[in-house]
């Protein structure tokens, strides 16, 4: 049983913010919550770019119950003039005379200066209850918002000996049907997915989003340095989102143009043999794609990881044991030679997900 708290508040305010995940573009996800004279008076989340930000819609339903009331918002009140204008004044407008904020806004933008102003009004500030799970929740905004390029989650699902898949390709389905689903889950969280050619032409995957509610589909893109995807790829065919291909200056002309007249954007990374991954997140970075769920093959991952353009990783293990020398494993690169030389992961999570078991953590490159 919860004791009724700050905390009560600011986890209703996270929820609200979490249920928006995926649908605010390159936006954070943001909830917050009013409360004044012993309830809850309004409730808001910021739900599309563009659109209203959490504080506007929980000060609007609050109304004239704002005044005097304590503000719960998962992330610091913006106050700059963006789409739309800034939100510690609509709050020193309201009069609210205290604001709760999980964690600070990371957009340069802001930084600390939403708070400040509302303290120049004499409101008082806190900052930092439930701050992880606000930073957590926004992982990809913070590093979008601070870097320019997309944060890359990686997944995958693998035997307990490391396989993606059976000596003869065969990979349906390595984990079970509550991993799948929320590997959709993730699908609708990101802005993109992105595999490699290979995967492409072996699983000819739809890449779509398919829950047993509505969701969003990603942008598909596939890393294909020669132009081998084929204009019959379901995923080129179902205009269900677009289709990005990364390839290298040079490759054939006519291929980019049967590409491009079947829709799918063709994009130059590098002049080399292979596509600079780099230089690509940088583009797609450009391109307002601010989140990437990479899901492989073992190739990209491996090229991905050894680039150090991983943010997290996230392993659906499986209780099984496929072995085969050649069957694929999730990570395929060189390797190190000692093992004090490995890439090693933080904050690791473990989670059961029906009888798979489900770790995440991200890879620290030194
Ligand atoms: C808040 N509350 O609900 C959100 C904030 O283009 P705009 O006007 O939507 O501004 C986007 C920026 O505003 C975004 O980069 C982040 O710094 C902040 N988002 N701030 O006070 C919200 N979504
Ligand atoms: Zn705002």
């Amino acid at each position: 049983m919860d004791v009724l708290n700050d905390e009560t508040y600011m986890k209703l305010a996270l929820d609200m913010a979490e249920s928006a995940k995926g649908q605010t573009g390159i936006n954070p996800v943001v909830g917050c919550v009013v409360v004044s004279g012993g309830r809850v008076v309004g409730l808001g989340a910021h739900l599309k770019r563009g659109e209203g930000h959490a504080e506007v819609h929980a000060l609007a339903m609050a109304g004239e119950q704002a005044k005097g009331a304590t503000v719960y918002v998962t992330l610091e009140p913006c106050s700059h003039y963006g789409r739309t204008p800034p939100c510690c004044e609509r709050i020193i407008e309201a009069k609210a005379s205290r604001v709760v904020v999980a964690s600070l806004d990371p957009n340069p933008l802001v930084a600390g200066r939403g708070v400040a102003r509302l303290r120049e009004e004499g409101i008082e500030v806190e900052v930092g209850l439930l701050g992880e799970a606000s930073q957590r929740m926004n992982e990809a905004f913070n590093k979008f918002i601070t870097t320019g390029m997309p944060f890359v989650t990686m997944k995958t699902a693998m035997t307990l000996d490391g396989k993606i898949a059976a000596k003869t390709g065969d990979s349906r389905y390595v984990s079970g049907p509550q991993s799948r689903a929320f590997v959709h889950t993730l699908r609708h969280q990101n802005m993109a997915i992105m595999i490699g050619v290979q995967t492409a032409l072996t699983d000819d995957p739809e890449l779509t989003t398919r829950l047993s509610v509505p969701a969003l589909h990603p942008v598909r893109i596939v890393v294909d340095s020669k132009l081998r995807l084929s204009a019959q790829a379901r995923m080129v065919q179902d205009g269900l989102s677009p289709v990005i291909v990364l390839t290298v200056e040079g490759s054939d002309p006519v291929r980019k143009a049967e590409l491009a007249a079947h829709g799918v954007e063709v994009i130059d990374c590098g002049a080399g043999e292979k596509v600079d991954l780099r230089a690509a997140l940088k583009i797609l970075g450009e391109r307002e794609i601010a989140s990437i769920l990479l899901e492989g093959g073992g190739l990209l991952n491996g090229a991905m990881l050894e680039s150090g353009l991983l943010d997290k990783v996230i392993l659906f293990v499986a209780p099984k044991l496929i072995g085969g020398a050649s069957s694929p494993e999730a990570f395929a690169f060189g390797g190190f030679d000692k093992m004090s030389e490995a890439i090693e992961m933080t904050d690791m999570t473990t989670e059961r997900i029906g009888s798979d078991i489900c770790i995440s953590g991200y890879p620290k490159y030194v």
